[in-house]
């Protein structure tokens, strides 16, 4: 990839697509093409069409999505399905028909099955059912990274998938209902340290346990891959490491210097009980995470303070 080819980056404004941002703009690339979703709606295929053959990129970051939390998957089915699908189809198909050099799909870590042996190879995707709350979501993401796999088969695009593992980072959702774990836990314990609250709620058991990538991790991971992978299989982005939804809870109560009692709503889904990724076929390329988690979660949380999002 040349400083000066044009780079699209779809969902630019989203934690991840803003930290690809960040990164290849740090890396002296000029020509990134970024497009609001009022000015460009990836849903709509005549919009999506018309931009791709008149802007014909070379290179293709596909990081938009529908995301939110477990509440957010589980209660909007209907349109986690329809927003990710048509997206992915509307993108991947118009970058074959406008020539697009290489396009990178990005996926997430529910996309295999709820019960796969840990640490979470690649090969295990579609050998189980998947976890009901967020079946939706994964099944567009499935279709997504079987569609870039169809067009490589039939018309010879170079589009690669990639797996990351839970994210957290700069840019992400502090609304409740809609939030992933780590943001919704920072606000609600910060919420309760400002008004002196004497409990936090949690979701679930505590006994879930998740592997969290920082976006900008993914975001120096994402790159190196568009630089050297050009394989059909998928691939994931991870840490290698993951804890219990307990430990996340007193690692940030503890950042945040929340001094009450955490107590633990079982009638809240826990979703799959463990998806830590298998890391040995990135990590066999050369790369690793390098931000400790406790590091990012006191970095993010001094962001969003700044930035005034929590209350
Ligand atoms: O981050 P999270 O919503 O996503 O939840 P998933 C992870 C775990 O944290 C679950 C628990 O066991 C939740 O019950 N949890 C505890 C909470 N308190 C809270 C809270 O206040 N808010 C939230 N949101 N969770 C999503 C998928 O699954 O992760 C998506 O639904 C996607 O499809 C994404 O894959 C990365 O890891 O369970």
């Amino acid at each position: 990839m040349e400083k000066s080819d044009k780079i699209y980056i779809a969902g630019h404004r989203g934690m991840v697509g803003s930290a690809i941002l960040r990164r290849l703009e740090k890396e002296g690339y000029t020509n990134l093409l970024l497009r609001t979703s009022d000015e460009l709606d990836l849903r709509n295929q005549n919009q999506v069409q018309g931009f791709m053959e008149e802007e014909r990129p070379t290179y293709v970051f596909l990081a938009a999505a529908q995301v939110g939390g477990i509440g957010a998957n589980d209660k909007y089915r209907a349109e986690f399905f329809y927003n990710n699908l048509m997206i992915e189809v509307n993108v991947i198909h118009a970058s074959y028909l406008a020539n697009v050099k290489k396009l990178m799909f990005l996926g997430s870590s529910c996309i295999y099955p709820k019960m796969a042996d840990q640490p979470l190879k690649e090969e295990y995707i579609l050998t189980g059912v998947l976890e009901s709350t967020n079946e939706a979501y994964a099944i567009a993401k499935i279709a997504g990274l079987k569609m870039c796999q169809y067009y490589r088969h039939q018309y010879k695009c170079n589009f690669i998938s990639v797996m990351p593992t839970n994210l957290f980072g700069y840019n992400d959702n502090y609304d409740l209902e809609k939030a992933h774990v780590l943001p919704a836990l920072l606000s609600k314990f910060h919420t309760a340290k400002i008004e002196n609250k004497s409990s936090v709620v949690v979701w679930g058991t505590g006994a879930a346990k998740r592997e969290f990538l920082h976006s900008d991790d993914l975001a120096d991971a994402v790159l190196f891959l568009m630089q050297h992978y050009d394989d059909p299989g998928l691939i994931n982005i991870g840490t290698g490491k993951d804890i219990s939804i307990m430990e996340l809870a007193n690692l940030i109560k503890d950042i945040v210097g929340f001094k009450g009692e955490i107590e633990f709503d079982s009638t809240k889904p826990d979703g799959t009980p463990r998806k830590l990724l298998n890391v040995d076929k990135i990590g066999r390329m050369g790369w690793q995470s390098k931000i400790e988690l406790r590091k990012g979660i006191i970095e993010v949380y001094s962001e969003v303070q700044n930035m005034k999002v929590l209350a």
